[in-house]
């Protein structure tokens, strides 16, 4: 049984994490950088070391200091939260070269899953249904084209180092290729260093919905059914809920078991989530993200289980505290990502709480670092609060959603509740019938200018 965690994030996630060790009768370190000297992360840990200046990459990208601060404090595993080293396989290779336990997948399978191509081709092996496409990599622009005719227009070509929609093109048309490659292969040479790319038969007007999975590592794995997180801006999620609006209990066994099996199979360990589009009643694989994803409280809310607390049971070597057959969906939750953005432009605006008030009361969570007189540092990302609200079915949750909006306060900075409020006026919401690009078309029309 470990005695002590290492969290190695910061803001909400780190309160999240710093939870479910306290529940479980574990101590905690938190780290942080001269920044966030303040931060409720800090406060709330039963420990704390300094790692480092205000930018990331000195301090909680800073592998030796964590390690070091593993050292000093005495702490047995790492919990990395999501983002900064949460999907770095050489940080869990090092972590492991410490006698150290990472709270997580192994390295291999954050390996895996961090090629694109790699993961696709492990996934279609596997069973799970993927997008129509190259196999494999795309070598040279000639053969892109020869793809291009073949497939029909419009594809996308993909960097396989992206993910998350950096490193990826569109080409309507066989005029089209020849930019579309040579961007994707120089935008995945610059920013990942890696230059491969790969195309797919590029979907109009598809939904992002993703399984959530864990396993044991010991062959044994569950589905926790999906999310529908098709409600984004420029790739950053806004707006999550589960289960999906469009999905039904059949297509959600059947996709459940596919997934399941498939990271049973690979002695996957920890939490995952399978990510899908999904257009005319089919699933297409995309990606796999190999980490506990921020909008993971959705998916806790209507399965009544704390990730959490598994990651950190099956880290330690213990099953999972439940089978596939405990499983049972109850109700409908919402999340909604409040950011310190300044609305319509979403410009990042850092400062000074000077009110704050968390909105409470049946069905509602909040997730969030803030407190009263905090100040909001102007080197991380702009997350202040998740919101998640759970009722008996949808249109529930989105009647709790507008009353707990209402009760919520953040005064001193701008923030995007206003939008949510927005939302909330639209029959398409109501509705669910969105797809991945119903935001960005309603901003255009709503908010700009
Ligand atoms: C696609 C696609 C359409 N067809 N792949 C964007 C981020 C990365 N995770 C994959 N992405 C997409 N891949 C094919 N074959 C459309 C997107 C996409 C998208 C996906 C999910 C949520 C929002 C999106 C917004 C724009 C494009």
């Amino acid at each position: 049984m470990f005695e002590k965690i290492l969290v190695a994030n910061r803001g909400e996630i780190a309160l999240r994490v710093i939870r479910a060790a306290r529940e479980m009768g574990i101590q905690s370190v938190a780290v942080h950088s001269t920044a966030d000297a303040d931060a409720m992360h800090v406060r709330m840990a039963d420990e704390s070391v300094c790692i480092g200046p205000p930018a990331s990459t000195d301090s909680y990208l800073s592998i030796p200091a964590i390690i070091a601060a593993c050292e000093v404090t005495g702490a047995q595993a790492i919990h990395p939260g999501y983002g900064f080293l949460s999907e770095n396989a050489n940080f869990v290779q090092i972590v492991e070269d410490h006698d150290l336990t990472f709270i997580g997948p192994t390295a291999e399978h954050i390996r895996i899953m961090g090629d694109k191509i790699t993961a696709k081709d492990t996934m279609k092996k596997l069973g799970v249904p993927c997008v129509p496409g190259s196999d494999g990599g795309v070598p040279n622009l000639q053969e892109a084209k020869r793809l291009g005719a073949e497939m029909g227009y419009p594809v996308i070509v993909k960097a396989t180092a992206g993910g998350g929609g950096r490193g990826m093109k569109v080409a309507g048309s066989a005029e089209e290729m020849e930019s579309a490659f040579l961007t994707a292969r120089a935008e995945g040479k610059s920013n990942f260093g890696n230059d491969e790319v790969y195309i797919e038969k590029y979907l109009t007007t598809p939904r992002h919905i993703e399984i959530q999975v864990f396993g044991d590592g010991k062959g044994n794995a569950v589905h926790l059914g999906e999310r529908d997180c098709s409600l984004q801006r420029r790739h950053q999620k806004v707006f999550e809920e589960a289960p999906g609006p469009c999905i039904s209990p059949e297509e959600r066994a059947a996709i459940g078991k596919v997934c399941a099996d498939a990271v049973a199979r690979i002695n996957y360990i920890g939490a995952g989530t399978i990510e899908f589009l999904y257009e005319n009643g089919e699933f297409y694989f995309i990606e796999m993200n190999t980490r506990l994803q921020v909008e993971h409280p959705v998916t806790e809310a209507i399965f009544g289980v704390d990730l959490v607390r598994e990651q950190i049971r099956v880290a330690e070597g213990l099953p999972m505290s439940f089978t596939q057959d405990d499983l049972e969906i109850n109700g409908h939750a919402i999340e909604v990502r409040i950011t310190a953005e300044k609305l319509p432009e979403f410009a990042p605006r850092p400062g000074r709480i000077t009110q704050f008030h968390a909105p409470g009361g049946l069905g509602v969570r909040m997730d969030s670092a803030l407190y009263d007189g905090y100040s909001i540092p102007p080197y991380y990302d702009s997350l202040i609060a998740k919101l998640i609200v759970h009722g008996r079915d949808r249109a529930s949750a989105l009647s709790r959603l507008n009353r707990a909006l209402g009760e919520l306060i953040v005064d001193g900075i701008d923030t995007t509740v206003p939008l949510f409020h927005a939302l909330l006026q639209e029959p398409d919401i109501h509705s669910g019938e969105y797809n991945i690009h119903w935001l960005e078309k309603w901003l255009e029309t709503n908010l700009q200018g």
